[in-house]
């Protein structure tokens, strides 16, 4: 209906489960499972499904989960119940165990099937990856950056994307993780800190003392010790509010284009975060649907293999519009995609705008000043360069 058809050449999957979206965090959780069926809904009245392959994940094992977690963080999970959440009005943050309790990481009923159904996805996504029945494989209910092997953190419990990168890495021998969520991706840069497999790419606002989690400065770069294999293999991008798409756009590509040529990674992992959108109810970057997407479609243009995964992202309607046109990058179809949401989308009247590509005045209650000066940006670019002289060509 809309032209679009399986892409020439190449395949891409798309792995989530219904079962995923039931799942609740709380009613002022700015966590909505419920924006994947958003997502998934806008996918489909667009016709996309007709050109990927579209699998319906299991969730992941104890096995599968342990590649990454500790076993006593595990059991845990298993067993923690809704009705051992602290109530205490006083202190929202405090938790049972394990950061497991707190505002931030409710204990809800039916956690810890979310959790494996979430790394159920990413992992099936990898093993069509490393498989090669896949080029790009979509995985939206994954992208949980934040997660520790012993801890839960910043709505994460399990960390689907490093349990993801440990599958590529059986047959890849350098994967490129890059973040595009606004918050920095810690979990994932500390499970590899010390291997020069995989490089760490972070985009981010930065703001130690009053922005999630406070770290990610342009300076850390993995362990500052240079026996290690890991030194130089952190790549940070500390940005403030306001940042615009061509701005973000040029540093994303100076950066990405560089770190592509000197490391020369064999596979990606791209965590696409919507929450670096303009409007995003936790985020501060003045990004459009079409700059988000941008990012996708340069890693797209690299021509390896790719994995994306989903993220942060609290302003639910934005978080699909955004997916779902990345969808239609992957299979090749953003040119042709009806700006205009389609008349028969479910929850159409959600969307408040009919339009695909909102305009910030259309995304935002007020202007966001932009405080990233083309000065700082220039140095951004400048140290990373630096860095990348250290890597072994
Ligand atoms: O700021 C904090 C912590 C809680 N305080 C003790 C400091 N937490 C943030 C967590 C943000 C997590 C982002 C996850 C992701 O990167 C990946 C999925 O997007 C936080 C915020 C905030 N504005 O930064 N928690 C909450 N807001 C929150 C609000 C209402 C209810 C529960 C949590
Ligand atoms: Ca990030
Ligand atoms: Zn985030």
């Amino acid at each position: 209906e809309y032209g679009i058809s399986r892409p020439k050449g190449y395949t891409v999957s798309y792995h989530a489960t219904p079962e995923m979206e039931k799942h609740h965090f709380g009613q002022t959780h700015p966590m909505k499972p419920w924006r994947l069926t958003l997502t998934k809904s806008l996918v489909t009245s667009y016709g996309m499904p007709f050109a990927m392959d579209n699998y319906v994940t299991r969730e992941a094992t104890y096995e599968e989960l342990n590649a990454f977690h500790g076993g006593d963080y595990l059991d845990y999970l298993i067993t923690a119940a809704p009705e051992d959440q602290p109530r205490d009005i006083e202190n929202p943050d405090k938790e049972v165990k394990y950061n497991l309790g707190g505002s931030d990481c409710p204990l809800f009923h039916g956690l810890y099937n979310y959790c494996s159904m979430s790394a159920g996805c990413s992992l099936d996504a990898a093993r069509k990856i490393c498989s090669k029945q896949s080029d790009i494989a979509i995985t939206w209910g994954g992208g949980l950056h934040h997660a520790k092997k012993y801890e839960a953190s910043g709505f994460c419990y399990i960390n689907d994307i490093v349990l993801a990168i440990l599958q590529l890495l059986r047959i890849y021998p350098r994967v490129l993780y890059i973040d595009i969520d606004v918050h920095h991706g810690d979990g994932v840069e500390e499970a590899f800190f010390s291997t020069d497999r995989v490089m760490t790419v972070s985009f981010h606002k930065y703001q130690p003392e009053s922005f999630f989690p406070g770290t990610g400065a342009l300076e850390d770069n993995g362990p500052k010790n240079e026996h290690n294999a890991g030194a130089h293999h952190a790549i940070n991008v500390p940005l403030q509010d306001g940042i615009t798409d061509e701005q973000y756009e040029a540093l994303f590509q100076s950066i990405i284009g560089a770190i592509n040529e000197r490391y020369r990674p064999s596979a990606i992992a791209l965590q696409c975060g919507a929450d670096s959108l303009a409007g995003d109810r936790l985020g501060r970057f003045n990004l459009r649907v079409q700059g988000h997407g941008a990012c996708v479609k340069y890693c797209k243009s690299l021509g390896l293999p790719m994995i994306l995964f989903g993220g942060g992202g609290y302003t639910p309607r934005n978080v699909a519009r955004a997916w779902a046109y990345e969808t239609s990058i992957a299979i090749g179809a953003d040119a042709n995609i009806p700006e205009t949401i389609p008349e028969h989308a479910p929850w159409r009247e959600h969307f408040v705008h009919d339009t695909l590509f909102p305009s910030l005045e259309q995304s935002l209650h007020e202007p966001r000043h932009n405080r990233n000066s083309e000065k700082r940006l220039r140095e951004i670019v400048t140290h990373v360069h630096e860095q990348l002289r250290f890597v072994a060509h």
